[in-house]
């Protein structure tokens, strides 16, 4: 029962993967010595520009879309290998969705953790995304929907990543109601909203970036 712990490692190597800051490096900048420091979609659109956000944002979502997907697959895709190879494989039956969770921690990990990057990356919103999309669509679009209607009102990235947060652990109890699944996203959220403290003390100093007063951060 190998394969599945395999697994495991790519999906930290896949939330590790530096999009943010090699998007800023083609750009000629260090994203980490810029605005907020994180390699994150929004501090890119910051300070390379609105289609480099974009594309940071829509990759670091694949991540963890991809990371989750790849572990729902795992039987088909160790049986894939397994009859390339020509070995018995191990089907992985109950347990399979603490593997699922698993490899969403580890992406979740390994965008904010980056062994590449000395271990400070992003804020773990898109890859969040990413996940819960595959999770439960409706409520990724809900906290979707939150993070816009927050958007409209304060127009300050972080306070609208905070509020979806907290309300994707409600929407997937409510919606979902897996208590491996829901678990999960709770923890993940309390680390994602964690990895926003120092957002959180810009908030209640005043000094938060916000796209309305161009404020620097
Ligand atoms: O640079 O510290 P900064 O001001 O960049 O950045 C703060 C920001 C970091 O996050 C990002 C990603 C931007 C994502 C934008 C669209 C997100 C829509 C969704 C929300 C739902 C989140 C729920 C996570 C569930 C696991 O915050």
């Amino acid at each position: 029962m190998w394969f599945p712990y395999l697994l495991l490692a790519i999906a930290y190597l896949l939330g590790s993967f530096p999009t943010g800051y090699l998007v800023g490096r083609m750009a000629g900048i260090d994203i980490r010595e810029l605005g907020s420091g994180s390699t994150g979609a929004t501090n890119v659109w910051r300070n390379v520009g609105k289609l480099a956000g974009i594309t940071v944002f829509v990759t670091d979502f694949a991540k963890g879309a991809i990371a989750i997907y790849m572990m729902q697959s795992a039987n088909y895709l160790q049986a894939l290998l397994a009859s390339t190879f020509g070995y018995t494989q191990t089907t992985i039956t109950n347990n399979l969705s603490l593997f699922v969770i698993g490899a969403g921690m580890l992406a979740l990990i390994g965008h904010s953790r980056p062994v590449w990057l000395g271990f400070k990356g992003g804020k773990s919103v898109a890859t969040g995304v990413g996940i819960l999309c595959m999770l439960n669509w409706i409520a990724a679009i809900a906290a979707f929907s939150i993070w816009l209607a927050t958007m409209a009102i304060w127009r300050t990235v972080s306070i609208s990543s905070i509020a979806a947060a907290a309300a994707a652990p409600v929407l997937m109890w409510t919606l979902q109601g897996d208590i491996i699944y829901s678990s999960f996203v709770t923890v993940g959220c309390i680390f994602i909203i964690w990895l926003h403290r120092s957002n959180i003390e810009r908030i209640l100093n005043g000094t938060e970036f916000s796209f309305k007063t161009e404020s620097k951060p």
